[in-house]
């Protein structure tokens, strides 16, 4: 666990998840301490991944923990997939980005992705089930891109509305 505070996740429709994440410089201390902060506030919301993109940090940075007992936790560095296998399967995916929206995704049932660890150390890691949706999600994020942009117009623009909607009482609260 981590004794690192929180960041502020950005909320659907911020303009800003759909910036475009530049790949990381160097892995030093601030990458470590940014990492750190984004695995505070992925355990506080109760999340099995987050990209930097999430909390307004436009570089190639994914923190994931998809283990039981959330003390499994993994950084991928300016991940890049090798290989997606051809069969893909439609998955219920929500986003810590997009509160209380769950729908259906296809993703890929595994991939290959080569990303660096903290250390800065290049790393091969074959993914299935819930780790290969958890990293294609998160890799969305940093290509500025939300899961609900695989829904229907229609209902995008239902949760579009319905979130602002949301956003205005809490400020009004
Ligand atoms: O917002 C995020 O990027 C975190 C996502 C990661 C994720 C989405 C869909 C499927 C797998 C992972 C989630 O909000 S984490 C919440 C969650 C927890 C368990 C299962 C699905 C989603
Ligand atoms: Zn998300």
């Amino acid at each position: 666990m981590t004794s690192a505070q929180p960041l502020p996740i950005l909320c659907y429709p911020d303009p800003r998840l759909h910036t475009v994440a530049r790949p990381v410089e160097a892995v030093d201390a601030r990458i470590r301490e940014l990492a750190e902060r984004m695995f505070a506030t992925m355990y506080e919301a109760n999340g099995i991944g987050l990209a930097a993109t999430q909390v307004d940090v436009h570089e190639r940075l994914i923190v994931i923990d998809v283990s039981e007992e959330r003390d499994q936790p993994q950084v991928l560095i300016n991940p890049q997939i090798e290989w997606a296998s051809e069969e893909t399967r439609k998955g219920e995916e929500g986003c810590l980005s997009v509160p209380g929206i769950y729908d259906g995704v296809e993703r890929s049932v595994a991939i290959r992705v080569r990303a660096l660890d903290l250390s800065g150390a290049e790393r091969s890691i074959e993914a299935e089930g819930m780790l290969a949706v958890c990293i294609q999600h998160e890799m969305d994020h940093l290509m500025g891109k939300v899961f609900v942009e695989y829904l229907s117009l229609l209902k995008r623009n239902r949760i579009k509305s319905k979130l602002l909607k949301a956003q205005r009482e809490a400020e009004r609260d």
